[in-house]
This record gives C-alpha cells, structure tokens and sequence, in this order.
C-alpha cells in the first residue's frame, strides 16, 4: 500500500468514526429523552387506562374486564407499542409494571359505580412474565393494595403475554404457585400467535387461555384457524381451562364460536375499551 492511499484510506477511517460517534451521541440524546418522558408520564399518572368488556358467550354476561393502559400523547415514540418496546429495554420495567399494576387497580375501583359494584367481576391485568419472576414482588405488595381498595384476589387474572420468553419453566411454575396460593389466576395471552404456545399451555396450566384475534378472525370461513380453536377447545375442556377469544368483530364469528362451545370472548363487537367501566353484549345474531 503506498502512502497517499494509505492516508486516504486512514482518514475515511477516522470519517467513519467520528459519524459513529456522532450517532451514537445522537441515540443517547434520545435515549435520554425517552427515559425522562417515561419517567414524567410515571410521575404524573399521564397514562390513561381503557377498560375492554370480556362476555359470557353463552349467557350474554360480562365475566371481567382486562385494563389496558396507554400513554396519551407521547412525544418521543411513534407508536404505542414502540413506547412499551422502550420501557422493556429499560432499568424501569419492573418499577413501570408496578406503577401500571396499581393504576390499574386503583383506577378499576374508582370506576365501578353503584350499579355494578354489587356484582362479580373479574379484572384482567397484563404482567411481563419476568416481573412474576422478580424476587421484589414476591413482598406481597398488590395483595395489600387489594385489601385496602376491597377486590378479593380471586377476581384478579395475570395476563401473561406468550410472546415474551419463558424459559425457565420449573421456576416459573413456583412462582405461579406462589401467586395462586394467594388467590390469583393466570390467563395465557396472545394463544396461536406463533411462538411457544403448546409448552406454555402444558407448563403453566393457565386458568384461562386469550385466543389471538389471528386466530379467530374469520374464523367461520377458515378451515385451518377452525381446526386449531378445535384442538386448543379440547385440550381446554380436559384440562379445566376456560377459553376467551379476542378481537371479536362479526356476527358469524360470535355465532361459529358459541356453537363450538367456546366460553368467553371479547372484541369491538360486545364491547370497545372505554375510560368508563361498561357492561359489554352479545349483538342480535339474527
Ligand atoms: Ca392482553
């Protein structure tokens, strides 16, 4: 290599370099920024919580609600899913769960009014799966929560998503034991996404199984989704679980579902996420 090419090629090094450094420090500006809008939106409660109606396919009740919590307007994240994408990547994840825990809770309670408090409901909370796993949550921290604001622990399901790894499950399942030793129940969320949904099934033994809204949309017209829902329905039925299907947008789809057997459902056709806590319904089916 001789001497003039050699400095060129010295110097494009250096170029790169320095563009790399200033990424860098451009992602770390962000990255900054995001942390402290995670941290602001903590502070000031600014995420709003939506309460989606589960029903009863067969007798039209409402069994539960599952609490979704969003942030309002978040400046430095383009979706909502990019901004729970940031929080796991954090040291707050743990610390953010929490938070949305018992906003949730809190928020569930303040909503309920006179006319619904008297009955049954379930409420549904969705929990990373390794914050089960967390050594600091075993304190007993949300059971106290639930004493002080009157929700039995029975009426809380723990929603875990499948789509984050399980990996180990041994551990996992005494962890789930804890939990249910208190009262709590486990629904699986996001079942036939993909991922490792029979192994979750068979291992953590879940009181509920969330069909993903792949899976039951369309479903009257869609032979392979039909023989899957049947599959998981008979593994339900032998195993004690009880089934909720999600994303519910037709008529037929309510009408192939009851007819299969399937027990709950929840979706924009008996009832869309309200900031208000209301009682979904089955729609006319003739
Ligand atoms: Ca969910």
């Amino acid at each position: 290599m001789n001497s003039v090419s050699y400095s060129r090629e010295h110097s494009l090094n250096l170029f790169s370099y320095l563009k790399y450094l200033y990424n860098k420090r451009q992602e770390d500006i962000l990255y900054y920024k995001r942390y402290n809008e995670l941290k602001k939106i903590m502070q000031n409660e600014s995420l709003e919580t939506f309460f989606q109606p589960i029903v009863n396919l067969q007798t039209g009740q409402t069994f539960g609600f599952e609490a979704l919590n969003r942030p309002g307007q978040p400046e430095f994240f383009s979706s909502v899913d990019h901004f729970y994408e940031f929080v796991g990547q954090t040291d707050m994840v743990f610390e953010f769960e929490k938070f949305c825990r018992n906003l949730s809770l809190k928020r569930y309670i303040a909503g309920l009014n006179e006319k619904l408090q008297d009955e049954d409901f379930n409420l549904f909370i969705n929990i990373h799966p390794h914050v089960l796993l967390d050594k600091h949550y075993h304190s007993g921290d949300t059971l106290q929560l639930l004493i002080d604001i009157g929700i039995r622990p029975d009426q809380v399901v723990f929603e875990l998503t499948e789509r984050s790894a399980v990996t180990d499950f041994q551990e996992f399942e005494r962890v789930l034991s804890h939990y249910r030793s208190q009262g709590y129940r486990i629904a699986i969320d996001d079942v036939g996404s993909g991922y490792n949904s029979l192994k979750t099934l068979i291992f953590l033994k879940p009181e509920f199984i969330k069909l993903d809204r792949s899976l039951i949309q369309n479903i009257d017209e869609s032979k392979p989704s039909q023989q899957l829902v049947s599959l998981i329905y008979d593994y339900a039925v032998q195993s004690d679980t009880k089934i909720i299907a999600e994303g519910i947008e037709r008529k037929e789809e309510i009408m192939y579902l009851q007819k299969l057997g399937i027990h709950y459902a929840q979706g924009y056709a008996l009832g869309r996420p309200g900031r208000t806590i209301e009682c979904g319904e089955l729609p006319s089916l003739t």
